[in-house]
Formats: structure tokens, C-alpha cells, sequence
């Protein structure tokens, strides 16, 4: 009973310190993709980290808590730190660019996706995290993303592979393997030494 009257205490003092919710990303997302964003986009909770439910900072557990509690003293890149509050994206951002970055680009929201770069795709969807950000999308659910960005992204990314197989196939099919691996033992003959230049004839 003590200890949840402390964590009440805990989460009524963090709101009024706006318990590090940073809207000021989630608005921004917002005014670039046209989509409605919510606090899922880097938090567990869609509600934000304030609250009673499952993933807010009044459910932590007290070794949770020294989690956030580190979390949060994570100002320099780099830091193998894991906030509970945060999903996967929320800490590979802290973890890229440090709390310091963070509350910096508080002020110019629209320099975060550069600033955390486009190699990461966390969900695996072909559309890096970062452009989800500036599409709004979930950037941890592969189910979720703007269908033309998803199709694009893995056109580019499959294309060719699949082409050059459905090419090689189609010349199987046609000439046959055994006339393939003659003209290509053929076009490698063209393009070896003369007999006897080099090496020993058997
Ligand atoms: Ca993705």
C-alpha cells in the first residue's frame, strides 16, 4: 500500500514536470504526414508514460524504475541503457543521439529524422524508421505503413534479385540446361589463353 501511494505520488510530481513526453516530435510527424499520431509512435503506452496501465511509470516495477532512472541520465550517444516507457524506436533514438540531442531537437523537430539517420528499420518493413516518423507510421509494426511508401521501399529492394531469377529461369525454360551450359562453357573458352600459351595439356 505504501509503495503505491509513493508511485502515485511519483507519477503525480512527473506530470507536472511533463514526464519527459516530448509532444513537441508528435506534432510535428503529425503536421508532415497529414496522419494522426499518437504517443506509440516511441512510447509503449499510446497514452503516454503517464498513467496506471500497463507500460505507464505508475505500473513500473520498482526494478523498472531503476531502469528509467538511468534511462533518463543518458545524455551522451551511445548509452546501453533501456527505458521502459519507450518502445524499441523511442530507445534506439536515445540510444543514436543521447538525451542531450534529444531535448535539443525538442526546438527543431523537423531535423530529427536526419539527425537519427535512415539506415534503421526496426520493424523490418523495407521503410526505415525514420521515414515512418515522417510518414507517421508505427515504425515497430510491420503491418503498419503508408502502402505506397511499404510497395516503393520493397520494390527497390527485391526487384532486381527477383528479376535477374525470373530472367535465368525464362532462359532455362528456352534453351534448355544442357544448351545454357554449353554456351556458357563456349563463351568462357573464347575468352581463355590460346592451347599451349599456358599451363599443361592433359
Ligand atoms: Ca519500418
Amino acid at each position: 500500500m505504501a509503495l503505491r501511494v509513493a508511485i502515485l505520488f511519483g507519477v503525480a510530481a512527473l506530470a507536472g514536470r511533463g514526464a519527459h513526453a516530448y509532444p513537441e516530435f508528435q506534432r510535428y510527424s503529425q503536421q508532415v504526414s497529414g496522419r494522426f499520431v499518437n504517443c506509440a509512435m516511441c512510447h509503449v503506452h499510446p497514452d503516454g508514460p503517464i498513467g496506471l496501465k500497463p507500460g505507464q511509470i505508475g505500473k513500473l516495477t520498482p526494478a523498472e524504475l531503476g531502469q528509467l532512472n538511468s534511462a533518463r541520465g543518458a545524455f551522451l550517444p551511445g548509452q546501453d541503457v533501456m527505458n521502459p516507457i519507450l518502445n524499441e524506436f523511442g530507445n534506439a533514438l536515445l540510444k543514436k543521439l543521447g538525451k542531450k540531442r534529444i531535448l535539443e531537437l525538442r526546438l527543431q523537430p523537423d531535423q530529427l529524422a536526419d539527425a537519427y539517420g535512415y539506415e534503421s528499420d526496426i520493424d523490418g518493413d523495407g521503410v526505415p524508421d525514420a521515414h515512418e516518423f515522417l510518414q507517421g507510421t508505427d515504425p515497430v509494426d510491420p503491418q503498419n505503413g503508408a502502402p505506397w511508401a511499404l510497395f516503393t521501399h520493397n520494390l527497390r529492394r527485391y526487384a532486381f534479385p527477383h528479376l535477374f531469377l525470373l530472367v535465368t529461369a525464362t532462359a532455362l525454360g528456352l534453351f534448355g540446361m544442357n544448351n545454357l551450359l554449353k554456351w556458357f562453357h563456349q563463351t568462357m573458352d573464347k575468352g581463355s589463353p590460346e592451347p599451349g600459351a599456358t599451363g599443361t595439356k592433359h
